[in-house]
């Protein structure tokens, strides 16, 4: 026990003395400041984001586990000019499948938000005439070409799960980076 004390008061006094001196500095940093080469997998970096495309076809609830199983969760577009750019991305990459994000109005129906930030849903890439909770059973959003006419990716809600029609692909986007460097003087 003597020998313990000991030690945790030897300790006590190097960390008093690298603090009294400050030896020490510690930085947080929003994004990669440092510009490490990070390995991102199965995330791609586009823009400032990273998001990963899951190709298996799920309802809501079951693509929101396989986000959370990456530490990630489902997409959410504080932006249209995010939503601009995944967008872009998929058509670059000629996918024109329907994809789920975060967006449901399931707290309240006909209010629409984006789950992972509360955020009410302000976006105008909605569908044409959508959101319509189409049989008053839809209350999850999902991103693609809502017509047969459609010529690009817009915003639908759709029933979240017990729909064979309803089960699509999904976007996770990972929480944003930050580093954090520690500086050590010696
Ligand atoms: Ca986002
Ligand atoms: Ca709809």
């Amino acid at each position: 026990m003597l020998k313990f004390t000991v030690l945790f008061l030897i300790l006590l006094a190097i960390a008093k003395i690298a603090w009294s001196r400050e030896k020490f500095t510690i930085q947080v940093n929003e994004d990669n400041a440092v510009g490490a080469i990070l390995k991102a997998e199965p995330f791609v970096k586009i823009n400032e984001g990273y998001y990963f495309f899951g190709t298996e076809s799920l309802n809501w609830y079951q693509a929101y586990e396989k986000c959370r199983e990456l530490d990630s969760e489902l997409v959410t577009f504080e932006t249209d000019q995010e939503f601009d750019v995944i967008a872009a991305y998929l058509m670059a990459n000629d996918s024109r499948q329907n994809y789920w994000t975060s967006g449901n109005d399931l707290a309240k129906t006909g209010t629409h938000k984006w789950f992972t930030t509360g955020e009410r849903i302000s976006s105008l890439r909605w569908a044409l005439n959508q959101p319509d909770n189409y049989g008053q059973r839809e209350h999850c959003i999902h991103l693609g070409y809502i017509y047969n006419d459609s010529k690009k990716f817009e915003l639908n809600d759709r029933p979240c799960s017990e729909a064979d029609n309803s089960l699509f692909k999904y976007i996770c986007e990972a929480p944003k980076m930050e580093t954090i460097s520690i500086v050590v003087w010696k």
